[in-house]
């Protein structure tokens, strides 16, 4: 496979300016967000209780039930490309009471309500959460997996339009990758990348103030229709964060593909949005229960054992027998 070097050195935050000229102004909200909210000009739509201020878009303030969003007015045409986010979640609430999140999208449907990370549920496309609060059952959990998973939690999802978020368990069913990303209340800047190149997503996270991408999912395979829209939502319910979004920044990828790889590209258009191996739509808990196999080799000699403590009883048993006749006769 081959990218521009360019592309390639996006991998370091540092060198973000070096690929300046891929960048896509179109698809990019930046400072100082001419226009955003009011003028027809502008490349953006604002919702709800979303604010622009000259150092960021407040999708919501730290106050309880608020939900706002940007949207992008202009469907996304192209194959490859890299969004990078900077974005900034910070509150007055102390640990586990402060939520809901943030999510960025490049979905087909745009400007609606709802309440996946003030997005609508049943969404056609791309949604990346920032996840700040667990509403997983943590028993649940600890009973199921040994372990429980640490918030905020990065993670993505692939709506086809039918696939419903669980917010109940943090989306886990459907959660097709993510990690954990300390995101909340740093005094650094938090960055978030998002690379789509050759049906392959990529996500990395750049949240400890170390200048230097962190890997958080890789899956191939992921089949995106065109013709998108980028977005970014965020909620408040009875917890609540300032949640701001400073900046998203698209780039085109160049990618070297053979006349195979286009003319395929070309027939195979994608309606449905849909990840090739669906064992990936599985949430990978290693830690839960018990494969096949060792559940076969678990319950072989869980019957050996058994197998021996009643030839032990049987032996047993029939020294006593042994025993008690002696004492009759
Ligand atoms: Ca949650």
């Amino acid at each position: 496979m081959f990218i521009t070097s360019h592309a390639l050195l996006s991998s370091s935050a540092d060198n973000v300016y070096e690929m300046e000229e891929f960048l896509k102004r179109e698809y990019s909200l930046t400072k100082p967000y001419q226009g955003l909210g009011s003028s027809s000009s502008s490349h953006w739509d604002l919702m709800g209780n979303a604010m622009v201020t000259p150092d960021h878009v407040r999708l919501t303030p730290d106050l309880q039930s608020r939900q706002g969003a940007v949207w992008s007015r202009i469907p996304c045409y192209l194959r490859d490309w890299e969004l990078q986010v900077q974005f900034k979640v910070h509150g007055e609430g102390k640990k586990n009471f402060h939520g809901d999140g943030v999510a960025f999208w490049l979905t087909k449907e745009r400007m609606q309500n709802g309440p996946v990370f003030g997005n609508m549920n049943h969404f056609t496309g791309l949604g990346v959460f920032v996840d700040t609060y667990t509403n997983e059952d943590k028993n649940r959990e600890k009973r199921q997996t040994g372990t429980q998973r640490v918030y905020p939690y990065v993670s993505a999802m692939l709506g086809n339009g039918t696939l419903s978020y669980d917010h109940e368990r943090d989306g886990r069913p459907t959660e097709i990758g993510g990690c954990t990303a300390m995101v909340r209340n740093v005094n650094h800047d938090t960055f978030l990348l998002i690379r789509y190149i050759r049906s392959r997503l990529t996500i990395m996270t750049d949240v400890d103030g170390h200048r230097e991408w962190r890997d958080c999912a890789d899956i191939s395979g992921v089949r995106l229709p065109l013709g998108f829209y980028f977005g970014a939502t965020s909620i408040t319910g009875d917890l609540s964060d300032n949640h701001d979004l400073i900046s998203m920044k698209l780039y085109e990828l160049t990618v070297d593909k053979t006349k195979e790889e286009l003319e395929q590209e070309e027939e195979e258009e994608v309606t449905v949005p849909r990840v090739d191996n669906m064992q990936q739509f599985i949430v990978v808990e290693p830690e839960e229960g018990m494969s096949g196999v060792q559940y076969a080799v678990t319950a072989l000699f869980s019957l050996m054992g058994l197998g021996v403590l009643a030839a032990i009883g049987l032996m047993a048993y029939g020294r006593w027998k042994e025993k008690s006749r002696k004492r009759f006769y």
